[in-house]
Parts: C-alpha cells; sequence; structure tokens
C-alpha cells in the first residue's frame, strides 16, 4: 500500500497529530507514511511519549526517538520544542542498536532543546504524591518530569542541549537550578518520599540522586557529563537542516506525541500534558515557517481511550467482563506504552473530534484500532451533549465544563465479520463501513485512511 498520495510532490510536508488524548496510533502511521518520506521530526513533548509499532510481527516501543528510525535511509529529528532527557534517548539508542537499528547516523537533537534532569522528576512525581496525600485529584502524570522541565523552560531557567558543550556553564546553572528545586522538594515534604518505591518511575533510580529528600548536585552533574560526551556527534541545528532539507525536495513528516485534547491550551485543562500538542506547534517546536505544513492527518481512534486523570464524557465501565468498555480495553490492550497504566475506555466522541479538527486544521481523518470494534452487537456515537439544560454539538473548553457534559448518543449496528486485517474498503463489513462514513458525516471530516490491525501493511488508503 502506498502513502504516496500525502506526499506525491518532492517537498510536500505532513503532520500527524493525535486527535483524542494520545495513544491513537500515531506511531504506526508516521512509520507508514515513510515509505515517502525521509525525514521525520518530533516537535514537542518528551519520554511520556510511547510509540508501538509492529514490523513484521516484531513489537518496538519508541519514546523519544521519532518512528521513522525504523526505516532505513531516514533522518530523524528532535526538534527544539522537545524537552530532552539525554538519558533517555540514549537508552533507547542502545535498545535499538541492539535490535540491529543503525541509529546515531540518522539522529539530529536540537541545541536549543530544554533538558530533563533526575530533580524535574522527583518534583513531578513528589507533586502528585503530595495531591494524592492531600486527596486532591491528581493529574496522573507519567512522572517523567516533563511538566517542571516545559515550566523550567518558559521561566528563563531551562538548561539546554547546547549547555553540556561548556562545562563550567553547565555546572554553575545547574547549582542555581539545583537550589531551586530542592526548595520544592523541601516544601513538599520529599524526605518521607521512598524514592525507590515510586511504580510509575519503572525502575529510574532517583534514589541515587537524593539524600535526606535533597538532591544531591555532584551525581546529577557527574552523569550530565557522561551523557553529554555521548549526545555530542548527534547535535545540532535542526531549524537549519530543516530548511535546506526541505529546500532540496526532501519530504518532511512531523510526529506529534500525545494528542490535542492533552494540549496545555486546547485540551481539558488542568488534566493535560504541559506541551501544545497540535498540529500548529510543528512550526515552532521544529524551527520551520507554517508555510511548511502541507497537510494534517488527524489520526482517531475508533473508540476513545484516555490515560490518568480528568474529564472523560464518554467514558464506559472498562473493568467489567463482557462490557463494551472492557472489551475495548482487552481487545485493544489498552495499556500505557510507558508506564503500564491501564487505559480508561469509551465511546467514540464526534462533538471532540469537531474540536480537535478546528484547532488542528485537519486535512484528513486516519481511523485506527477499527478492527478491536469485531464482535460488538451495537455501538454509540456521541454526537453532542446536554450541558447545563443545552443542547450542543462540540466539546467546550475546560475540565469543568466538560466533567458536566452528558453524552447524546446514536446508536449503531456492529458487525460480527472480522476487520482485522483487511487492506480494501470494500471488503470492510457493510456496517463497519456504514461506521465510518458516521463518523465522516458528523464531524465533517474525510477519512483518507483506515488501520485494521497495528501491522504496517494493514492499512487502507482512500481517496
Ligand atoms: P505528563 O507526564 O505531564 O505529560 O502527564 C500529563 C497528562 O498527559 C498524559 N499523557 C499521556 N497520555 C497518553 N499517552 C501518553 N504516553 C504513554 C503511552 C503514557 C503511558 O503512550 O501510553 O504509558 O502511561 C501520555 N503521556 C502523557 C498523562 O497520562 C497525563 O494525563
Ligand atoms: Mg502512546
Amino acid at each position: 500500500m502506498s502513502a504516496s498520495p500525502f506526499q506525491a510532490r518532492p517537498g510536500r510536508n505532513v503532520v500527524v497529530v493525535g486527535t483524542q488524548w494520545g495513544d491513537e496510533g500515531k506511531g504506526k502511521l508516521v512509520d507508514w507514511l515513510t515509505e515517502t518520506a525521509r525525514g521525520v521530526v518530533r516537535f514537542q513533548g518528551g519520554h511520556n511519549a510511547g510509540h508501538t509499532l509492529v514490523i513484521n510481527g516484531v513489537k518496538t516501543a519508541l519514546h523519544l526517538i521519532p518512528s521513522g528510525i525504523m526505516r532505513a535511509g531516514v533522518v530523524c529529528y528532535v526538534g527544539n520544542g522537545v524537552v530532552l532527557s539525554a538519558g533517555k534517548l540514549l537508552e533507547e539508542i542502545v535498545g535499538l542498536e541492539r535490535a540491529g537499528v543503525e541509529v546515531r547516523s540518522r539522529l539530529r537533537v536540537s541545541e536549543i532543546c530544554p533538558l530533563i534532569l533526575p530533580f524535574h522528576a522527583a518534583l513531578d512525581v513528589a507533586r502528585e504524591l503530595a495531591k494524592e496525600r492531600a486527596g486532591t485529584a491528581k493529574i496522573g502524570t507519567t512522572g517523567r518530569g516533563i511538566g517542571p522541565a516545559y515550566e523550567d523552560k518558559v521561566g528563563r531557567r531551562a538548561l539546554r542541549v547546547q549547555d553540556l558543550r561548556h562545562p563550567e556553564r553547565f555546572a554553575a546553572k545547574l547549582r542555581e537550578l539545583l537550589a531551586y528545586y530542592n526548595q520544592q522538594l523541601a516544601v513538599l515534604g520529599s524526605a518521607e518520599v521512598d524514592w525507590s518505591a515510586c511504580a510509575w518511575l519503572q525502575g529510574q533510580s532517583l534514589a541515587a540522586f537524593m539524600q535526606g529528600g535533597q538532591m544531591q548536585f555532584e551525581p546529577v552533574l557527574a552523569q550530565a557529563q557522561q551523557h553529554a560526551a555521548l549526545l555530542a556527534p548527534m547535535v545540532a541545528d535542526v531549524s537549519r537542516e530543516l530548511n535546506e532539507a526541505h529546500r532540496r525536495g526532501v519530504n518532511l513528516l512531523f510526529e506529534g506525541a500525545q494528542g490535542t485534547l492533552l494540549d496545555v491550551d486546547h485540551g481539558t485543562y488542568p488534566f493535560v500534558t504541559s506541551s501544545n500538542c497540535v498540529a500548529g506547534t510543528a512550526a515552532a517546536g521544529a524551527g520551520v515557517g507554517p508555510g511548511l505544513l502541507h497537510y494534517v492527518l488527524g489520526i482517531t481512534k475508533a473508540y476513545c481511550t484516555r490515560v490518568g486523570g480528568g474529564p472523560f464524557p464518554t467514558e464506559l465501565d472498562w473493568e467489567t467482563p463482557g462490557t463494551p468498555g472492557w472489551h475495548m480495553a482487552t481487545v485493544g490492550a489498552e495499556k500505557g506504552t510507558t508506564t503500564g497504566r491501564a487505559r480508561r475506555c469509551g465511546w467514540f466522541d464526534a462533538a471532540l473530534l469537531k474540536r480537535s479538527a478546528q484547532v488542528n486544521g485537519l486535512s484528513g481523518l486516519c481511523i485506527t484500532k477499527l478492527d478491536v470494534l469485531d464482535g460488538l452487537s451495537e455501538l454509540q456515537l456521541c454526537v453532542g451533549y446536554r450541558l447545563d439544560g443545552e443542547l450542543i454539538d462540540l466539546l467546550p473548553l475546560g475540565a469543568d465544563e466538560i466533567a458536566r457534559c452528558e453524552p447524546i448518543y446514536e446508536t449503531l449496528p456492529g458487525w460480527s465479520q472480522p476487520s482485522a486485517g483487511v487492506t480494501r474498503y470494500e471488503d470492510l463489513p457493510p456496517n463497519a463501513q456504514h461506521y465510518l462514513n458516521r463518523i465522516e458525516t458528523v464531524t465533517g471530516v474525510p477519512i483518507h485512511v483506515v488501520s485494521t490491525s497495528p501491522d504496517r501493511d494493514h492499512t487502507i488508503l482512500l481517496h
């Protein structure tokens, strides 16, 4: 199956974004689209992202490295909009190299990426624990330090990749920043935290850096210096390289992470991540002009999932065996790629998708995981909500308003014949085709691609 209509001309670029709460299957589609794109760029987020790829039956999970890395000859860029943990990036490189994937010669990292350092993760975790202790609603972050790292960037105190080149400058800035973090940790009572037992850190050992609830300067500095040397050959002026590649006619792909409803402005604030996830961010987060973003593909799961806290109007009971929500969770294997947390599941929300189409300027949709719905006798499609006695057909703004939305459903027939692995539209069960038609009609966005399994080859291109 060829992805060429998206990138039929040299220098035509595509932005891939998640239209829901992340985990829509962006990684698979980015990999598929790299049949024609020769450069893939990450432009926001960090190693909170989890992109699972299945190629020839082999599963690979990526967090920071663009999904284009799985195709030989594709150059991958980590743009300035990404908050970078050098340690996690190096771990991922080594993992891929072990699997026989050549990475270092094809990976370029922006020298102006803000760095994620161990104290960012410590504060992220300490804050979530403090919320838990106080009985207030947790954000349900990934504990990777994403929020604090973006705070430092906006607060103009971040250490950036280019600082690693200047050991004295780096050490001086680090000392200052660490003092600030230790104050914050003290306020949160981090001395009482058993760092080695924080489940969602997945063995990331913060304990080695902590003493009496305070993070120690020397081990953080020593680790950063070690990373600096390994990272140096990949550090680049990514903005310049992307503009040059574009002038040479290279097709670029901008790979979004998380999803529109996790966007710090347009999402279910405050239950969001700390970056903008919408398509427009691709320009600022990569260092190219908006005129270079030619087509926006909105990756959309055939139902909805969300991991972490926050409102979810169409959420179902996904824990009781035999229920549709449980079916989605189990058949769809809905577990966080980064933290292993269970993802909440619910019906497709077309009113949410309309919001997403608006803030991203979607050119077309790619519907993923259609096959997961195989076997459900009936499907509900949310077409709007009742909010404070009024009927609305567009997701309102902000978590409090969204939490008060009662979904209005249209019932559609399910299908029992498998859609899994189907590669031609006309071979999809008729009721599956009907479901797709309704999504297209209600959201007003054309469906250009349908994915019927995690496999690269199980992808239907529509015109
Ligand atoms: P953070 O860590 O500050 O970005 O968390 C803030 C919220 O953003 C959500 N978030 C995500 N949601 C879905 N997928 C993500 N990536 C991983 C995956 C998540 C995982 O692909 O499965 O493994 O748990 C991702 N990253 C951030 C997060 O759940 C919070 O609601
Ligand atoms: Mg994911």
